[in-house]
């Protein structure tokens, strides 16, 4: 990777965080894991998109001290169908995608092939990170760590083997991906902190959204 100076952060760093997955694989879970720190064990699917926002810090991966982000949490219907009709409006302003599957269903990690793609017809190549939720249920084992690690090969990343149940590995991953943001925003921009515009909803998804907020 190219050199980049130091940086300090003036301000925050804003960016949209997509989830993507098959339905019941736990996107919802890992995101109220994240935001609020709890679990619900009922199955509630999700219908459209629910955004929540988390500020948090991290060490600075380019210099010294800290970087605030704001981070802004796309959780979107796993259901396939009328949905793909707003990708368009769900995946605008992406900077970050979270591809989660279902360790105890294996077709669930071949379908992150079609998710992830469908996110980089919008997006263009942005980073991603995979997720294999439910770890906790690892006794019921149905994909290999070996494909998991395949597929985040193919799209020159890592994984965690999550479980929003315990809260394994949720923070970890989060944090990863933001600063995986961080750095290839600063090499994009030759060091220089600029601008970021945090997506919010469109008018086309907004009448489908709900919105919770948390620091
Ligand atoms: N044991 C276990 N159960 C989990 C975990 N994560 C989610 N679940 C359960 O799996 C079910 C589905 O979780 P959701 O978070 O609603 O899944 P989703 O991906 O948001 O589903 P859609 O909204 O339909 O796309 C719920 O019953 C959760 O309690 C986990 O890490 N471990
Ligand atoms: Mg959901």
């Amino acid at each position: 990777m190219e050199e980049v100076p130091s940086v300090k952060f003036e301000r925050p760093v804003k960016m949209k965080v997509c989830f993507v997955g098959d339905f019941a694989v736990g996107k919802t879970s890992l995101a109220e894991r994240f935001v609020h720190n709890r679990f619900r064990s009922a199955y509630v699917p999700t219908i459209g998109t629910q955004i929540m926002k988390k500020q948090f810090t991290l060490a600075n991966p380019r210099g010294k001290g800290m970087v605030q982000i704001d981070m802004v949490i796309w959780d979107i219907m796993g259901q396939k169908g009328f949905r793909e009709l707003l990708n368009e409006a769900y995946f605008h302003g992406t900077r970050a995608v979270l591809a989660v599957c279902d360790v105890t269903r294996e077709e669930t990690l071949e379908d992150l092939n079609y998710w992830i793609d469908s996110v980089y017809k919008v997006t263009g190549r942005i980073p991603v990170r995979i997720l294999g939720n439910k770890w906790d249920l690892r006794h019921m084992l149905k994909t290999d760590e070996a494909d998991i690690a395949a597929l985040a090969k193919k799209y020159e990343t890592g994984y965690n083997l999550t479980s929003a149940k315990t809260g394994r590995d949720v923070e970890t991953a989060f944090y990863a991906l933001a600063e995986r943001h961080i750095i290839e925003k600063l090499a994009a921009s030759k060091g220089h902190q600029t601008e970021e515009i945090a997506a919010t909803p469109t008018e086309q998804s907004r009448g489908m959204s709900s919105v919770e907020e948390a620091t």
